[in-house]
């Protein structure tokens, strides 16, 4: 419905600083080096590719302090987003499908901001062993990349970082679900709790089958199915022994063919209007195999979200 004349716009995001490890930096290269773009564009997309962080560099910045607000690398967080906030926000608006590859997903806060000032009426549904949903006053590790939804939900506004100002507070509790969580703070817990957001863990996959949860995660954000969806899909939601290669690996994920009818599923409503695909690390597979399984999950991610279908 979004998109009848298939057009897409990967962005790459090749960014490490919402998170202390190296190498997620390199996720876009082999992702795109895998042959991506090609493979979007067989399923019949009308493909671009921006890089808007290629002329930033932040890897000299990036520090493991966390400053006064309790928070590492706040400057480059923003800096990055505030690109990709942009890049993102014209695809949409020039009536094209972002996909955004990460990167670590600090990102999140720039997708899910620059999708809703083009649609505000957009939903987003956050695949993800974690919630992402720390505020600078919840999280322990300061890392950025656990962080990103809260800001553009305004919680806990008076925690924010300066640098954070500029982040439009865009999105009601009633208009994110999640699906794939396992490693969930204590903190995040209560956020979650307290503001009623649709939350679907492992749990719920088991008790109810992958399909089931799907439909009940759009019934809750969507539910007469006509409002744009943005799809956040962070690869550690798929079992480690499918994804190994990312930075916070969870044991006791989705199975590579739950993860991937998650975007199947997504495809399927025709509401997909932007998505992101973040934390593929690929200097942290321990074989080649464990970064080609990585790296081909999270193009097949992509592809089944534009459409890819088995039959
Ligand atoms: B990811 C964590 F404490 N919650 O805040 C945190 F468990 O984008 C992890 O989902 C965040 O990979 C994971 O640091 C961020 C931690
Ligand atoms: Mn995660
Ligand atoms: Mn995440
Ligand atoms: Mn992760």
């Amino acid at each position: 419905k979004f998109h009848p004349h298939k057009k897409a716009t990967i962005i790459t995001a090749p960014f490490s600083g919402g998170q202390p490890k190296g190498g997620v930096e390199l996720g876009p290269e082999y992702i795109m080096n895998a042959g991506f773009e090609k493979q979007i564009a067989n399923l019949g997309w009308d493909v671009k590719v921006e890089n808007p962080l290629d002329d930033t560099s932040f890897e000299d910045k990036k520090t493991d302090d966390k400053d006064q607000y309790g928070v590492k690398n706040a400057a480059i967080v923003s800096e990055c987003c505030q690109k990709i906030y942009n890049a993102v926000n014209n695809s949409v608006a020039s009536g094209r499908l972002p996909i955004t590859i990460g990167g670590d997903h600090s990102i999140g806060t720039a997708t899910v901001a620059g999708t809703m000032a083009a649609r505000p009426d957009t939903c987003v549904l956050w695949i993800d062993a974690h919630a992402d949903i720390n505020t600078p006053q919840t999280t322990e590790s300061g890392n950025l990349h656990g962080c990103p939804m809260s800001f553009v939900m305004g919680l806990d506004k008076d925690s924010y970082p300066p640098e954070f100002s500029w982040v439009p507070q865009c999105l009601k509790p009633n208009k994110i679900a999640y699906i794939g969580l396992r490693d969930v703070d204590d903190g995040e817990k209560r956020i979650l709790r307290e503001n009623n957001i649709p939350a679907f863990s492992m749990y719920h996959i088991d008790k109810y089958g992958i399909g089931k949860v799907v439909e009940m995660a759009l019934d809750k954000i969507n539910p007469d199915r006509s409002a744009p969806i943005h799809l956040s899909y962070d690869v550690d939601a798929i079992d480690p022994s499918f994804v190994p290669a990312t930075g916070t690996r969870v044991e006791g994920g989705l199975t590579l063919r739950e993860g991937l009818f998650v975007a199947e599923a997504v495809a399927e409503t025709g509401l997909l209007s932007s998505m992101d695909i973040v934390e593929t690390n690929p200097l942290l597979g321990q074989t080649d195999a464990h970064i080609l399984d990585t790296v081909s999950a999270a193009c097949a991610i992509g592809r089944c979200a534009l459409g890819q279908t088995l039959l």
